[in-house]
């Protein structure tokens, strides 16, 4: 499909998504491509225009929360630092308190086992895991009061907004366990071989690690700098084998990170990066992203109902902006 087409599937579902807050697949299916076409350019532009005169949310000159107290300018280095290399590893874990209850809810709350046939939701056990991944539903996890308290964190908000230019939208709250169980099966659908992330716009997503990671049960990879740079070979959607990344960057661009429970990252996914295959033992992960609107992937809302806490809806309010579309109330 040519390029002009493309912009112009495109233009006519955002004006669809801005009516409907439900985005054309045939839109969507557009910018995906349009991202590849002009190697990210497009996305820059369609999300400067989307943002243009928004006001941003007003921060006190400290900024405290997950992410340790935060001057301005810290703030601003952190972004910097992303806009750079794709990602930063935030030097302050989260705090134990907080790891434990997520741990606490991981261990109690059913998860949907991400394979063909059984999709029964069903409170995972270490021992003798069947299923690659299991996923916690965006319902139950914006139920939990722990997770609302990420949900709503003003370092994370003030961080995204610096990355992303205006007062950014939640647009994804996810959590799962990976396991070694069936490794070699389906990678791609585990998201475990390298591939890019297009979901939106433009997005920025915080990784949370909830047990201990290293080189065996599943660092997070990415290739430096692959968000801003794709050299032609590789610059098509899809799962691309690690060899043929390998041939297309200089290996001292692969970062495999590992980490304590606790430890934070945030990640421009529109960069190459992959969930490395566990060889032995779990990982748990909890994962949130903001991104400049909710255009792209549709996917359902999370209801408002009684077990979400009124704490929550309250501060929800003051960022206006940032839930009004991830929130159905009925
Ligand atoms: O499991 C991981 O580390 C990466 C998962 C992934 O591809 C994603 O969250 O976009
Ligand atoms: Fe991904």
């Amino acid at each position: 499909m040519s390029l002009i087409k493309d912009v112009r599937i495109f233009l006519k579902g955002y004006s669809v998504y801005k009516k409907e807050k439900q985005t054309p697949e045939a839109a969507y299916l557009s910018m995906r491509r349009l991202f590849s076409k002009t190697n990210g350019r497009f996305n820059n532009i369609a999300a400067a225009l989307e943002t243009a005169f928004m006001p941003k949310y007003k921060f006190d000159p400290q900024v405290t929360g997950i992410l340790g107290t935060l001057s301005q300018d810290e703030i601003k280095q952190i972004s910097q630092a992303i806009r750079e290399n794709g990602f930063y590893i935030f030097p302050r874990p989260l705090e134990q308190e907080k790891v434990d209850e997520l741990i606490r809810f991981a261990r109690t709350t059913p998860a949907v086992p991400r394979i063909a046939g059984n999709r029964t939701p069903v409170v995972y056990s270490s021992e003798q895991p069947v299923s690659p991944v299991y996923d916690f539903t965006a319902q139950s996890l914006f139920e939990a009061p722990v997770i609302q308290s990420l949900l709503t964190d003003p370092t994370a908000l003030a961080v995204a907004q610096e990355y992303l230019g205006p007062r950014p939208m939640l647009d994804l709250v996810t959590m799962w366990w990976s396991t070694a169980a069936r490794r070699n099966t389906d990678l791609s659908g585990a998201a475990q071989l390298y591939h890019f992330d297009m979901d939106r716009i433009k997005f920025l997503k915080f990784f949370i690690y909830l047990s201990d990671v290293d080189t065996y049960n599943g660092p997070h990879c990415y290739v430096k700098k692959s968000h801003r740079v794709k050299p032609k070979p590789v610059r098509r959607d899809g799962r691309i084998p690690d060899e043929e990344l390998m041939a297309n960057y200089p290996a001292a661009d692969f970062e495999e990170i590992t980490g304590k429970a606790g430890t934070i990252l945030a990640v421009d996914t529109s960069g190459f990066h992959k969930g490395k295959p566990l060889e032995k033992g779990e990982r748990l992960l909890f994962q949130m992203e903001f991104a400049t609107s909710m255009f792209g992937q549709n996917y359902p809302p999370v209801q408002v109902t009684e077990k979400i806490a009124k704490e929550f809806l309250d501060t929800t309010k003051k960022y206006d902006r940032t839930y009004k579309e991830i929130l159905k109330k009925n």
